[in-house]
């Protein structure tokens, strides 16, 4: 269609004189302001009404109750067959070093560095990075995404945390010996995982823990992990957010309770699932 081909009608000429004109500039400007005043009463209204609520793990309690409707959703969501995307070798790169919480304590020696693990049907158990490393090895290149909105492209070597299971199996609620093909939810229903002085510590769902995704890495982009980024041992649990991605393990156990965490008592979500 040519432009030229269609006259367009003149547009209708308004003439207000100078009262006309502040007349309705004023009248324009009271509606405005009506509006605005009411939808800053409503917020306000909701303001004191949600500062009013009684608090719920460092949050109003409206607050997380959104959160919990969240992790229902992704709850429902989950499925350990279902799995993160990968990537091939050469889009890997190193992510920003990100949050020190545990990783600060002047005392701590990698060279006796000890993982502790409790929960086990064999009981505690203290073990070296040489008996982890003597596991199953397994390597993945995922996206490793942070709550905070950026994400890397990282690779990955570890062991399987359902490997490590299988090698350390804990104690199951029907007493029957863990067997992740037979039974593969009977098994304590959550995993606490701390630094070795307690400075940071994340819970988790073990269905989320025994993903095959999951790994207890000690090795990044093909080299061993460094301090900022959680040596000897750091978590990679690429279907939640990386505040669940412990660096620097020092103690996992099994338990029937939910495992405080770190994040959700800072008003995160508990779940933090992608
Ligand atoms: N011990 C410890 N682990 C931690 C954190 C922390 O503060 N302390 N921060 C988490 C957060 S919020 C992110 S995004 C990732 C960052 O991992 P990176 O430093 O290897 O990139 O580590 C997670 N694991
Ligand atoms: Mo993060």
């Amino acid at each position: 269609m040519s432009s030229s081909s269609r006259k367009v009608p003149p547009l209708p000429e308004v003439v207000l004189t100078e009262a006309e004109g502040r007349a309705r500039v004023a009248k324009a400007t009271r509606r405005s302001f009506l509006a605005a005043a009411a939808a800053a009463g409503g917020l306000a209204m909701g303001w004191r009404w949600l500062t009013a609520s009684p608090m719920e793990d460092g949050i109003r309690a409206p607050l997380r109750s959104m959160l919990r409707f969240n992790e229902r959703i992704a709850r429902a969501s989950f499925s350990r067959k279902r799995l993160t995307p990968t990537f091939p070798r050469e889009s890997a790169l190193t992510p920003r070093a990100n949050g020190k919480a545990g990783l600060e304590d002047e005392e701590f020696n990698p060279a006796t560095w000890r993982l502790v693990v409790e929960g086990l049907s064999g009981g505690r158990q203290s073990l070296g990075i040489a008996e982890l490393q003597s596991l199953p090895k397994t390597e993945m290149v995922a996206e490793f995404k942070c709550i905070e909105g950026w994400s890397t492209v990282v690779q990955w070597g570890g062991v399987r945390f359902a490997d490590f299971a299988t090698r350390f199996p804990p104690t199951t609620p029907s007493g029957k010996p863990f067997d992740l093909a037979d039974r593969p939810d009977d098994v304590p229903p959550h995993v606490s995982i701390e630094t070795p002085g307690g400075g940071y510590y994340v819970g988790l769902d073990s269905d989320s823990a025994l993903h095959p995704q999951t790994l207890l890495a000690w090795e990044m982009n093909g080299e061993p992990l460094s301090e900022e980024h959680g040596a000897p041992l750091r978590l990679v649990i690429p279907v939640k957010y990386g505040i669940k991605s412990i660096k620097r393990i020092g103690r996992i156990a099994w338990q029937d309770q939910r495992p405080r965490d770190y994040w959700a008592e800072r008003g995160y979500d508990w779940y933090a699932g992608l």
